[in-house]
C-alpha cells in the first residue's frame, strides 16, 4: 500500500522533561499515524545547546519514515505530536519537551510559507548530520552534502552516544 511513498526524515530532539520517553512516545505516535511507517531510528545521542546555549542538554535522533503524506500534512502531524506531548512554544531556539522538524522530504526542494526542505539549518548541526547519517539512503541527493557538511564541522564532542531505540523490535513486546 505504501509502495509508492516517499521517504523522508524526521528529526527529533528534547532537553526537558523525561526526555528519551519523550522521544520514544513520538516515534510511537509517528508510526501510529495513517499513513506513515516508522522504518529505522538512528541512535540517541546527548548533546549540547546550540543557539541559546544556557539550557540543559538535548537528547537529539533522526527517524527515517515512509509516507504517503504530503509535506505540509506531514509537517501538520510532527506540530499534533509536538501537542500531544505538551509542547509549548515559549523561547524561539529555548527548552521543549519534544520537537520534531522534517529534514528531508524525499529529493524535494521546497520553501512553502510553513516550511523549508531540506530544514534550512540541518547541514550546520552536528546534533542533526550525526544521527542522520546512521539512516540515509546512500543514493539520497542529500546524502553527498550531508556527509561533506559533517566532515568540515567542528565540536562532535558536544555530540555523545546516549543509547539506541531497538526500533521496531522493543515495541513490539510492550502494551503501550
Ligand atoms: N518550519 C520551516 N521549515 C520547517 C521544517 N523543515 N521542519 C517552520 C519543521 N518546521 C519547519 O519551528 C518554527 C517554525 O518553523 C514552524 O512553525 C514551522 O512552520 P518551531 O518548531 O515552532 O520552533 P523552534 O523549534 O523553536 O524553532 P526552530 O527555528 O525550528 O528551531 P530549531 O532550528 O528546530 O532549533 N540544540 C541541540 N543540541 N539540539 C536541538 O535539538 N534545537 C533547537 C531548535 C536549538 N538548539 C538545539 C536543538
Ligand atoms: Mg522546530
Amino acid at each position: 500500500m505504501m509502495g509508492s511513498a516517499t521517504i523522508a526524515y524526521i528529526g527529533l530532539g528534547a532537553n526537558l522533561g523525561d526526555k528519551e520517553e519523550q522521544l520514544r512516545q513520538a516515534v510511537k505516535r509517528l508510526h501510529g499515524e495513517t499513513g506513515i511507517r516508522v522504518e529505522r531510528c538512528s541512535n540517541i545521542y546527548e548533546t549540547d545547546p546550540v543557539g541559546f546555549t544556557d539550557q540543559p542538554p538535548f537528547l537529539n535522533m533522526v527517524a527515517r519514515i515512509r509516507t504517503i503524506l504530503k509535506p505540509e500534512p506531514l509537517l501538520d502531524v510532527c506540530a499534533k505530536i509536538e501537542r500531544s506531548l505538551g509542547r509549548v512554544r515559549d523561547v524561539r531556539w529555548g527548552p521543549r519537551t519534544i520537537d520534531l522538524d522534517v529534514l528531508l522530504y524525499g529529493d524535494e526542494v521546497a520553501e512553502l510559507p510553513r516550511l523549508t526542505i531540506p530544514h534550512p539549518r540541518m547541514f550546520e548541526r552536528l546534533f542533526v548530520l550525526i544521527p542522520l547519517l546512521e539512516v540515509l539512503d546512500e543514493d539520497a541527493s542529500a546524502a553527498v552534502s550531508s556527509r561533506e557538511a559533517l566532515e568540515t564541522l567542528d565540536g562532535k564532542e558536544g555530540v555523545r552516544l546516549w543509547r539506541k531505540i531497538n526500533w521496531p523490535e522493543e515495541f513490539e513486546h510492550s502494551a503501550n
